[in-house]
């Protein structure tokens, strides 16, 4: 057996006139062109409207290979690529040795006939993905609609594509070609390995675990399968037929240590090693029990997460690709990200339907981390085809993705599109002949999917549509807050106050986002300060959904002051989106177990944008973020103000009791206590407790010219929440005297000292030039309370470059 990486540098040529640049495998073409210089960065002003042409054209990638005679004394040579983005022929020496037309299911097929000794080309050829989709649109027998961002590329849904690729409300529209993941070949007179996955039987004190093995042999053979576990060994033998072969043996784990999402406990990883037929494949296996439990109750259709048998209150966010241009998915993009999602406390990320099933090292990642993953299969917003084509090529992969995804512990459940059931309300055609549609519906996403999932990983729950309220539901569940997940968009689509929050009471809550400008830092990547101006063509540019920015000002007009320049219109951006979704997260956490989970839109961007997402592209933490390490913390005191009356709740996500005492204090502007109320608590575990109801009269006399502190206090720690009683535009604040010292503590970590001589709001650190990650930003700063906050530079750090560039923000300085 003899394995060839062909993972490299190869060529692509552009058809229309022969051209070539050297591009990298796995890559796209857009970054090929980008690192050649031919094409300007898209990501920089309007760039992006010059570079349409390219998915409007053909691209070949190619390459040569020597061959020698050992591969070819083998039975087979089999030519493998995990994902061809998207239509494609693969040519081997000038024959074309097969086609994919579905990047979402592995290319496999024994070239051995077409090669020779000596040098071989191998190229794949790529249709130009926008020309096919418009294409197969005027062939279809009706239209089946998609689309709606501002620049894009047409019928996205009749391409098995990235979705996004296409342009998004928050994305760039680049419709790139590529060869991604594994692309090798592989000369084997015994079998090759398609596909290893495990089943988990807990029985008392044990685990087993049966593995199943899927291969292609190349002849008839006499083999044994190898299983190596938690130190344990067990060989059996094998016969394999030439052709598909499913082979599998049992292997238990004596008293196994389980598999816990974060906060919950810790993430044991056991390595299986399978050997069968001189090949060898290694995945690393978390054990665990995961349901997800929904039950008719008083309120409607429940929905929470079960792991190893305890309820989990979801925290998370919606996660989208990590680059608009797939060469940027590595490994370390990933690990960034999702070391940002652990740390701002979150246990659950929603891969959403328009973006990719990502690589192993992303689900590998969340192995470790302990992120449950929500798996979407990819289709949003849009209508499906469901004619017998369509159906076998996702029927393919549904089957590939399945089978590679199943096995990592994160992920828990499948769920079969984004929001395609409501959308069937947001086209004419729908609208009027909605039994069509739902039909096709029907037939892609039960028919079709559901029917492969329940066959293929029956441990697993199968949820037909984000949001949705369960199998055979086929009504528009988007605005029902009682039965199974909500997409809740009242507040940034709608157009409502963030109280219309408290209106409802999701029994999981999937989606719910509020808009923020990206960092000044970030905005400088791609505007020239000449463009620092909210209204200016390329900050339009950079805000994909039709009237983002006057949704933004506006809501400024109903809470804040208006800024002063554009820093502190940035600034206030984040503010007020960090405040929004707090808002929502206060609420709904405090109403568990009714309510059982909140993903917030979005998690990350994938080009710099103007967007929902608290982590902008690159890493960077946006103020929500921040917000995010607060309110999704296992243990919070949170207060809400509904018709003049404030609650006081206290959220215990912990599988412990907690006591304690909860302080209310309410103070002037100057810093002084004019009201302190102290409360014992005794929360019970995976817990909410109701602390009080005050009215705002009760509790001051001066609303507009006081705010409330709930401070925490317990054995497991303390922590403490800022509460206003009217819009912060009605409060004169006073402008407080900030002190603020950077300096390197005793082991040399760079921190700043914070003391303040009046309270300050939303109090925020930014260092343009260095970026990294402060131990807390966008707090109160309370008088006599001096803060020492950490910072963890990302990259080369120079002391005085950063301690000249350190900018405070805070809610006065931004009018004041
Ligand atoms: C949702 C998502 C995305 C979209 C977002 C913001 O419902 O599923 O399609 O980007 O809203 O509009």
């Amino acid at each position: 057996m003899k394995r060839i990486d062909l993972a490299g540098q190869w060529t692509l040529v552009r058809e229309a006139d022969g051209s070539t640049v050297s591009a990298a495998v796995p890559g796209d073409n857009f970054s090929a062109l980008l690192a050649a210089g031919t094409i300007a960065d898209p990501y920089v002003g309007k760039n992006e409207l010059d570079v349409q042409w390219i998915g409007r054209e053909d691209w070949i990638f190619r390459r040569t290979l020597a061959v020698g005679p050992e591969l070819l004394a083998e039975d087979a040579v089999f030519l493998t690529f995990e994902s061809l983005d998207t239509v494609a022929d693969v040519i081997v020496n000038g024959v074309v040795a097969g086609q994919s037309d579905n990047m979402f299911a592995r290319w496999r097929a024994d070239v051995k006939p077409l090669l020779r000794e000596g040098d071989n080309q191998i190229a794949v050829r790529f249709a130009s993905p926008e020309r096919t989709a418009i294409e197969r649109a005027a062939k279809l027998p009706y239209p089946i609609p998609s689309g709606g961002a501002p620049v894009e590329s047409p019928h996205r849904n009749l391409l098995r594509k990235v979705p996004c690729h296409a342009g998004w409300d928050w994305g760039v529209c680049l419709m790139v070609s590529g060869i991604y993941g594994e692309a090798s070949l592989l000369a084997t007179s015994a079998a090759i390995i398609d596909h290893v996955y495990t089943d988990q039987r807990f029985v008392d004190d044990r685990c087993e675990v049966t593995v199943q093995v899927e291969l292609t042999a190349t002849r008839e053979l006499d083999s044994q399968l190898t299983l190596r576990l938690d130190g344990r060994e067990t060989t059996v033998p094998v016969r394999l037929a030439p052709g598909a072969n499913q082979i599998s043996a049992m292997i238990p784990v004596e008293c196994p240590r389980r598999w816990w999402p974060n906060g919950y406990g810790e993430q044991p990883l056991y390595d299986l090693d399978v050997q069968v037929a001189g090949c060898e494949l290694r995945k690393r296996l978390g054990l665990r029990q995961l349901e997800l439990e929904t039950r008719e109750d008083e309120v409607g259709l429940s929905f929470a997460f079960k792991v190893n048998g305890v309820p989990i209150f979801a925290k998370g966010a919606d996660w989208i690709p990590c680059d608009a241009r797939p060469a940027g998915h590595t490994r370390s993009a990933y690990d960034d990200l999702l070391s940002s999602a652990v740390a701002a406390n979150m246990n659950m990320l929603r891969v959403w339907g328009g973006g990719q099933y990502e690589r192993d090292d992303f689900y590998e990642l969340c192995d470790e981390k302990g992120l449950l993953i929500w798996q979407d299969f990819m289709f949003a917003c849009s209508l499906y085809p469901a004619d017998k084509a369509f159906l076998a090529s996702v029927a393919a992969e549904v089957t590939y993705q399945v089978k590679r995804l199943r096995d990592y512990a994160c992920i828990a459940l499948w769920c079969g599109n984004n929001e395609n059931l409501g959308a069937m309300t947001w086209f004419k055609e729908s609208r009027e002949q909605r039994d069509r549609y739902l039909v096709d519906y029907d037939r892609l996403y039960e028919g079709t999917i559901g029917r492969l999932v329940d066959q293929l990983d029956p441990a697993r729950a199968y949820w037909p549509c984000s949001p949705c309220g369960g199998r055979g539901d086929y009504s528009d569940c988007f605005h029902m807050d009682s039965r199974g997940d909500m997409h809740y968009w009242a507040v940034w689509h709608s157009g409502k106050s963030f109280d219309a929050y408290y209106d409802v009471v999701p029994r999981f809550c999937s989606e719910f986002g509020y808009q923020s400008f990206p960092s000044l830092p970030a905005i400088r990547s791609y505007a020239e300060a000449k463009d620092f101006n909210v209204t200016s063509p390329v900050m339009e540019h950079h805000q994909r959904n039709g009237g983002g920015n006057s949704k933004i000002i506006e809501m400024f007009s109903r809470y804040f002051r208006m800024p002063n320049g554009f820093a502190n219109f940035v600034y206030l951006s984040q503010v007020q989106q960090a405040v929004a979704i707090k808002m929502a997260v206060d609420y709904w956490r405090s109403l568990r177990p009714t309510c059982m989970g909140t993903l917030y839109w979005q998690l990350n961007d994938n080009w710099p944008v103007c967007s929902w997402a608290s982590l902008e592209y690159g890493g960077g933490w946006k103020l929500l973020h921040y917000f995010a390490r607060r309110f999704y913390a296992p243990l919070v005191a949170v207060a809400w103000q509904k018709a003049g009356t404030v609650e006081v709740r206290v959220v215990n996500d912990r599988l412990t009791a907690v006591a304690g005492e909860v302080v209310l204090r309410v103070m002037d502007f100057a810093g002084r206590t004019l009201n302190s109320i102290a409360r014992p608590v005794a929360v019970e575990a995976a817990a909410s407790l109701l602390v009080d109801r005050w009215t705002v009269a009760e509790l001051t006399d001066t609303p507009e010219a006081s705010f409330l502190q709930v401070e925490l206090a317990t054995a497991a720690g303390a922590s403490a929440n800022t509460h206003f009683f009217t819009p912060w535009k009605a409060c004169d604040l006073a402008a407080p005297a900030i002190d603020c010292r950077a300096t390197l503590d005793a082991d040399g970590r760079p921190s700043v000292r914070l003391a303040s001589d009046r309270p300050a709001f939303f109090v925020a650190l930014e260092a343009e030039g260095t970026p990294g990650v402060y131990d807390d930003n966008g707090f109160t700063l309370l008088p006599g309370q001096p803060r020492d906050i950490g910072f963890s530079p990302k990259g080369e750090f120079d002391f005085a470059r950063w301690q000249a560039s350190l900018r405070v923000y805070h809610l006065q300085a931004s009018y004041g």
